[in-house]
């Protein structure tokens, strides 16, 4: 009671300490540029949750240059292609011959949290874990500050800018005074049930599989783990989905003429993801700045997410720097319309991916047969695997 908060000063207040927090906190390092993440949940929590697995070379190139990549460089699997499975055979594309060399790494988001982490506490960097009562104020005038508890003290961090890493159901975006923002909405009619299972990958390379029955995804983590997704029920409950129920619905949609087989093994992490795409515009109001989960949502289908993310990160660190640099402000003011452009080619390439390859309800003979014509389309013409490949590998945007 009436306790004065403890209070400390930093250039930028980064909230979350996720994929988009930690990356940016790193960048701002390099350049020797001080910032402090706040983060509501426990480091446990945030190093243990379960989410994307495909980092594209702009991702990849990102975490070698602040540092980053060393385990990655040993662990992450390096594929070249990917296969899209329907009407009971496969069919690769050839990514890295498609697009002139590129290729993407399977390394867990987890992972990369977890190096982001070591590399950012080693040198020092102050992360808030378990952060009670988040609060960020004066982002409109010269003065942002974040406030919160932690260990029953209140805090203040004083800054000069704000950046809101903290996803989708943070408190950064709702902060913003109502009628500024510009929100784009799409819920899906079904989610997607992911299974950790401890068996060696049935395949090499990924599978995105359209079946009468639903979409499947065949991805994994190591030589010993493999990472399975299927089309359920938007709401899904786990309790009906017990381990055999899941393999043999798996079974059946991944199945092939060739006689695909399967490896089963013991399921070690269940969960079921809602299908969202979601467009804040503007990224930016006053002195706050708005990257990843916070400022956009794609299904998962295009493997997008982490990386619009880290891509929102690069532009927004480039541009501090620049500021810091030299006081040029141009970067900062450029910077919804820099990443808005890459976010709008991976909302469209998510949506498109999504609807070719899942069954809606209500969906007829005609939508079917088109999607069938569609995915026939991309394997038997070059132009169309090209357009594929280029998009799931990673577009390079000019600037
Ligand atoms: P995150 O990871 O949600 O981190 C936000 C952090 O902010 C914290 N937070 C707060 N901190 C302080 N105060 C508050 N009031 C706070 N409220 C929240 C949260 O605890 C959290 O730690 O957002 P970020 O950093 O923008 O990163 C985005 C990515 O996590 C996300 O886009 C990807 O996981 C999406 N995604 C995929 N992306 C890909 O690029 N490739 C994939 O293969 C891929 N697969 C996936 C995915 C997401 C999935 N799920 C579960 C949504 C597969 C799945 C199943
Ligand atoms: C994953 O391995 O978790 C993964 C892979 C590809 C996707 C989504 C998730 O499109």
């Amino acid at each position: 009671m009436g306790m004065i908060p403890i209070s400390r000063r930093t250039k930028v207040g980064i909230l979350g300490a996720g994929p988009a927090g930690l990356l940016l906190s790193q960048i701002l390092h390099m350049e020797g540029i001080d910032s402090v993440i706040v983060e509501n949940r426990s480091r446990r929590h945030v190093e243990e949750r379960v989410r994307a697995g495909v980092l594209e070379q702009g991702t990849v190139d990102l975490l070698h240059d602040i540092g980053a990549g060393e385990r990655m460089k040993r662990e992450g699997l390096k594929h070249h292609g990917f296969e899209l499975r329907f009407g009971g055979e496969g069919h690769r594309i050839d990514m890295h011959e498609l697009t002139g060399g590129r290729c993407i790494t399977v390394y867990g988001q987890n992972e990369v949290v977890r190096d982001l982490v070591d590399l950012r506490l080693a040198a020092g960097g102050e992360i808030h874990y378990g952060a009670e009562d988040v609060g960020i104020e004066g982002f409109a005038g010269a003065a942002p500050k974040i406030r919160f508890r932690e260990d029953g003290r209140d805090h203040v961090v004083e800054c000069d800018f704000i950046a809101g890493c903290d996803g989708f159901h943070g408190i950064c975006r709702p902060a913003i005074p109502e009628g500024v923002l510009t929100f784009y909405d799409k819920t899906y009619p079904f989610g997607w049930l992911g299974i950790l299972a401890e068996t060696a990958p049935s395949s090499e390379e990924l599978i995105y599989a359209r079946h009468e029955r639903g979409f499947a995804l065949h991805s994994m983590r190591s030589p010993t783990v493999t990472r399975l997704y299927l089309q359920c029920e938007p709401g899904e409950s786990l309790d009906a989905w017990p381990d055999e129920r899941i393999w043999d619905e798996l079974e059946l949609r991944l199945e092939t003429r060739a006689g695909f087989r399967l490896a089963r093994g013991r399921i070690f992490q269940k969960s079921v993801t809602p299908m969202r795409s979601f467009v804040t515009e503007q990224m930016q109001y006053g002195r706050l700045f708005l990257a990843g989960d916070a400022a956009h949502i794609v299904p998962p289908t295009g493997a997008k997410g982490l990386n619009l993310a880290a891509a929102d990160v690069m532009v927004l660190g480039r541009a501090l720097a620049r500021f810091y640099g030299s006081g040029a402000q141009d970067g900062l003011e450029s910077y919804s319309r820099t990443c808005l452009r890459r976010v709008w080619r991976a909302q469209h390439f998510s949506w498109w991916m999504t609807q070719m390859l899942h069954q809606f309800p209500g969906a007829d003979a005609y939508d079917r047969a088109r999607q069938l014509a569609e995915l026939d389309n991309i394997v038997s013409s070059r132009a169309a695997a090209q357009n594929v490949a280029e998009n799931y590998s990673g577009l390079v945007l000019g600037e």
